[in-house]
């Protein structure tokens, strides 16, 4: 399959700048030498030109920080990831915080109508205007990706029918906010926190990840937060976690996606280089992007 790398340098989501460092950083720590040695074809590399700048973060009337410019963002990014899917390219998104995952998943629900979503992450990104302790849209994201909330997915020209709650699963949570603790009870969402995985092992988990992803789907987004990473391992993000995935639970996790054969899109986000001198944050990008596309130990 043919890779279509695609740039979004984007850090209003988060509200912490370093983050719209994040595609450059990546790509400066090997990606398209990796890719290529591993004998994956290349699309040229796509720079989405994202709002970089924005003097204030108030949009009248929502406690929304930037909306305005997250939703310039998502509708340049999911221009953009619609194409690559439809042309029969592999996207592989690179943030940019995890705000950019609303412009990915409008452009690939603009060409799969049923698509299954996997999201490591330390946190849920379920909140809605209501429940932000923050006013940050990436802790909104998955939210806005199955319809829940005031700002979602439909806001976005170009988006197809919201991700079904049905096959969403969350990997590696450990930081929950009360109303996103109590929406996932409620709506019987998917969710294997630390604690499932200390009890389960990330292979079990997998399994049944694998399994709701793909349920019924016609296409499986891997949207990957590495601050599901324990910090110990991945110390470059925004919002660090004790507690999280090791190495090689990680790198697991991207294995057993790669046998399963079922990842039809990847985006990597939160990488923040200036929280990172030694760019080891931005090298784990890399390296797990591999995993998930097939590079084996043997
Ligand atoms: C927190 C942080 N739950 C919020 N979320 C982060 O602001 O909504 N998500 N960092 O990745
Ligand atoms: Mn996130
Ligand atoms: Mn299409
Ligand atoms: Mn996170």
């Amino acid at each position: 399959k043919k890779i279509q790398l695609i740039h979004a340098p984007f850090w209003l989501g988060g509200g912490r700048a370093g983050a719209e460092l994040g595609p450059e950083s990546i790509v400066e720590a090997g990606m398209k030498r990796q890719l290529k040695h591993m004998g994956l074809e290349l699309a040229e590399e796509i720079v989405v030109d994202v709002p970089r700048l924005a003097a204030e973060p108030a949009t009248a009337g929502t406690k929304m920080k930037y909306l305005a410019e997250v939703k310039e963002m998502a509708g340049l990014l999911g221009e953009q990831v619609h194409r690559a899917a439809a042309g029969g390219r592999f996207p592989l998104v690179l943030g940019g915080d995890h705000s950019i995952a609303i412009g990915t998943l409008a452009g690939l629900t603009g060409h799969r109508g049923n698509l299954g979503l996997i999201w490591f992450d330390a946190h849920g990104d379920l909140n809605t205007e209501e429940t932000t302790p923050s006013g940050n849209i990436h802790g909104m994201a998955l939210a806005a990706a199955i319809g829940r909330g005031g700002f979602t997915l439909a806001d976005i020209p170009g988006a197809g029918p919201f991700i079904r709650k049905e096959n969403v699963v969350i990997i590696g949570a450990r930081d929950l906010d009360p109303g996103e603790r109590e929406f996932i009870r409620a709506e019987g969402i998917r969710c294997f926190t630390m604690h499932e995985i200390d009890r389960m092992g990330i292979h079990a988990v997998m399994e049944q990840a694998i399994a709701i992803a793909g349920d019924g789907t016609d296409g499986v987004h891997v949207s990957f937060d590495l601050d599901v990473l324990d910090p110990l391992e991945a110390c470059g993000v925004g919002t660090p976690v004790p507690g999280g995935l090791n190495y090689r639970e990680a790198h697991y996790a991207m294995e057993l996606l790669a046998e399963s054969g079922l990842a039809t899109s990847l985006e990597l986000v939160e990488v923040n280089p200036l929280l990172d001198p030694s760019r080891r944050t931005s090298r784990l990008a890399v390296e797990l992007a591999a995993s998930l596309l097939g590079k084996r130990i043997l």
